[in-house]
C-alpha cells in the first residue's frame, strides 16, 4: 500500500495487507508505525481523556468481559443515572487534573428517551468548561444521535470490540451489525466516532486481523481508536482469561497506527497491568491517547502520580 494516495477515507485495506503487517519483524513494524506517527502528529504529545461512569451496573446486555452486566454475579452495585451537578463537579476535577476530553459512560443497552434531556444538559455543562465531550450509552436511534449532536457532543464511543467472526462468542444480546448501525447514525448526526475494542479475550490471531481490518475499512476510519487490554472481572465468562503478551499488544498498536495514520490510537484499559517499558513501546509505536485518573469506569487505572513519573521520564506532554 506504500506510495498510495494518503486520503484515508477512500483506501481499502486487504486482509493480506494486515496479515503481512502482523507478521512483519517487530523492528520494521514499529519503525514504520513511528514514521507515520510523526508525519501526522507530534510524537511527544499524548491526548488525555477522563472517564466517568454516569450510570453504573444492572445492564441487560451479556458482554462476556463486563463487570456491569446484570447477567453475571460480579459483586458490582448498580446505581441510577447521576445528577447533572455531580457530573459537572467530576468534569471540573478532570479538567483541573489535565484532561482535555471528558467521556461519560452508561451501562445501558440504549438510552431511554426520557433520559435525553438530562444527558444533553450534561453535554452542555461539560462543553461549557472548555472540555471535549464524549459519551458511550449503548445503541442510539437517529433522533437520539441528533439530540446529542445538537447539544454539542463531540465524540460517541461505540466499540466493535472484536472481529465480526468472534463477536458472537463474546456477546449474544446484540450483533456486530447492530453496532455498525449505531455508528452509522452517529456519523449521520455529524459526531466524531470513537470505536475500538478489546484484546486478550481468547481471540485467535486472525480475529485480531479481522478486528483491525473492520476498523480501518470504515469510511472514514474512526477519529479515535481505543485499544483495550481485557481487565479480567471475576464472575464474568472471561474472568479467567490469560493476559495478552506485551509484545503482541504493541504489535496491535503499531498495526492500528499504520492502518489509520490520522486517527488517535488510545492505549485504553489495561495500563494498570502494563509495565512502563511496554507503555513506552506503545507510544513509540504510535499510541497517542490515554485515559488519565485513578479509575476507568469500574476498574483501576494507574493514576496521576504514576503517570506523571512515566511521562516525565519519556519527555511526553499530556494534552
Ligand atoms: N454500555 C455501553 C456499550 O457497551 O457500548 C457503554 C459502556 S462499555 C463499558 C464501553 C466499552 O468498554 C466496551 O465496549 C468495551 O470495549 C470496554 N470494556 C468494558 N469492560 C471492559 C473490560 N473488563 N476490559 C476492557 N475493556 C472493557
Ligand atoms: C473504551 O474503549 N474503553 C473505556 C471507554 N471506551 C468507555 C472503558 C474501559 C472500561 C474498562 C473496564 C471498567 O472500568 O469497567
Ligand atoms: Fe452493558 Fe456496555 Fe457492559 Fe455490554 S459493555 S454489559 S452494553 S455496560
Amino acid at each position: 500500500m506504500d506510495g498510495e494516495d494518503k486520503s484515508l477515507s477512500v483506501k481499502t485495506w486487504l486482509r493480506e495487507d494486515v496479515e503481512a503487517l502482523m507478521a512483519a519483524p517487530f523492528a520494521e513494524l514499529v519503525f514504520r508505525a513511528a514514521e507515520l506517527h510523526r508525519e501526522n502528529f507530534n510524537p511527544n504529545e499524548v491526548q488525555a481523556s477522563r472517564l466517568l461512569s454516569i450510570k453504573t451496573g444492572g445492564c441487560p446486555e451479556d458482554c462476556g468481559y463486563c463487570s456491569q452486566s446484570a447477567k453475571f454475579d460480579t459483586g458490582l452495585a448498580a446505581s441510577k443515572l447521576m445528577d447533572r451537578d455531580a457530573v459537572l463537579a467530576q468534569a471540573e476535577r478532570a479538567k483541573a487534573e489535565g484532561a482535555s476530553r471528558f467521556c461519560m459512560g452508561a451501562a445501558w443497552r440504549s438510552p431511554k428517551d426520557r433520559d435525553m434531556d438530562a444527558l444533553c444538559g450534561m453535554v452542555a455543562d461539560v462543553k461549557a468548561l472548555g472540555l471535549e465531550t464524549c459519551m458511550t450509552l449503548g445503541m442510539l436511534s437517529s433522533d437520539q444521535a441528533a439530540q446529542l449532536s445538537d447539544a454539542g457532543l463531540d465524540y460517541y464511543n461505540h466499540n466493535i470490540d472484536t472481529s465480526p467472526e468472534y463477536y458472537d462468542k463474546v456477546i449474544s444480546t446484540r450483533t456486530f451489525e447492530d453496532r455498525i448501525d449505531t455508528l452509522d447514525k452517529v456519523r449521520a448526526a455529524g459526531m466524531k466516532v470513537c470505536c475500538g475494542g478489546i484484546v486478550g479475550m481468547g481471540e485467535a490471531p486472525e480475529d485480531r486481523v479481522g478486528f483491525l481490518l473492520a476498523l480501518a475499512n470504515m469510511t472514514p476510519p474512526p477519529e479515535s481508536v481505543p485499544i483495550n487490554a481485557l481487565m479480567p472481572i471475576a464472575g464474568t465468562p472471561l474472568g479467567d482469561s490469560a493476559p495478552i503478551d506485551a509484545i503482541d499488544f504493541v504489535r496491535m498498536v503499531a498495526v492500528a497506527r499504520i492502518l489509520m495514520p490520522q486517527s488517535y490510537v488510545r492505549l485504553s484499559a489495561g495500563r494498570e497491568h502494563m509495565s512502563d517499558e511496554a507503555q513506552a513501546l506503545c507510544f513509540l509505536a504510535g499510541a497517542n491517547s490515554i485515559f488519565v485518573g485513578d479509575e476507568l469506569l469500574t476498574t483501576n487505572n494507574p493514576g496521576q502520580v504514576k503517570d506523571r513519573a512515566l511521562f516525565e521520564a519519556l519527555g511526553v506532554r499530556l494534552v
